[in-house]
């Protein structure tokens, strides 16, 4: 990883600055012993939690124009904050007119995305990642969007995506993408209203 690609990733959100800020609480809990106001928790998180989804492409499948975000039916807990990592080997679908306010980040942590090339070759590469709060929307492959929950994540056409999302109380929750990617109906068919595809469930629990 080089020295650029690191500073982006050891900004709030990663796993050393999570430490950091535990072994922070611990002192701020030593100093509220010694009759110092402790600083109360920015949230009512019940710790951290990760969720990985990766989003295929129709050749991939072997299926005629049929990409799908897998898995599409998961499973996060509830009243915690979820980094989420989306792994997308699809490429653009621009979102015209009316759709490109999809292209814009909606309900994050910080209200940003980070968003790193994907080398298809060698997906497990480090590359720079930039921290964003809208795409062009020329670039933008799908989204993956929850209306209830307030999150709409424009992804970038071959890209890794990460995020963090503080989730609420337990529920399931449709999700689904708002770049007509899918085939017929003005690219609204296919992919995108099959459930497992462009449209899923997902469950806080
Ligand atoms: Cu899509």
């Amino acid at each position: 990883m080089n020295e650029s690609a690191f500073d982006a990733l050891a900004k709030p959100q990663s796993r050393r600055a999570f430490l950091a800020a535990g072994a922070l609480g611990g002192a701020t809990a030593l100093l509220a012993g010694c009759g110092v106001a402790a600083t109360a928790s920015p949230t009512q998180s019940k710790g951290k939690a990760s969720l990985y989804l990766t989003i295929a492409t129709p050749s991939m499948l072997g299926t005629d124009d049929m990409p799908a975000y897998l898995p599409a039916f998961p499973s996060i807990p509830a009243h915690t904050r979820v980094r989420v990592e989306i792994v997308n080997f699809d490429d653009a679908t621009p979102l015209t007119g009316e759709l490109a306010q999809f292209a814009k980040v909606k309900g994050t942590v910080g209200g940003s995305i980070q968003v790193e090339a994907l080398d298809e070759k060698n997906p497990n590469a480090t590359t720079a990642s930039q921290t964003v709060t809208a795409l062009d929307p020329q670039n933008v492959s799908h989204t993956f969007t929850v209306a209830k929950l307030g999150v709409n994540i424009p992804v970038a056409a071959k890209a890794r995506t990460i995020f963090e999302i503080q989730t609420g109380a337990p529920g399931v929750y449709d999700w689904r993408c708002n770049d007509p990617c899918g085939q017929g109906n003005g690219g609204w068919g296919g992919a995108m209203a099959a459930d497992g595809y462009m449209m899923g469930k997902l469950t806080l629990e």
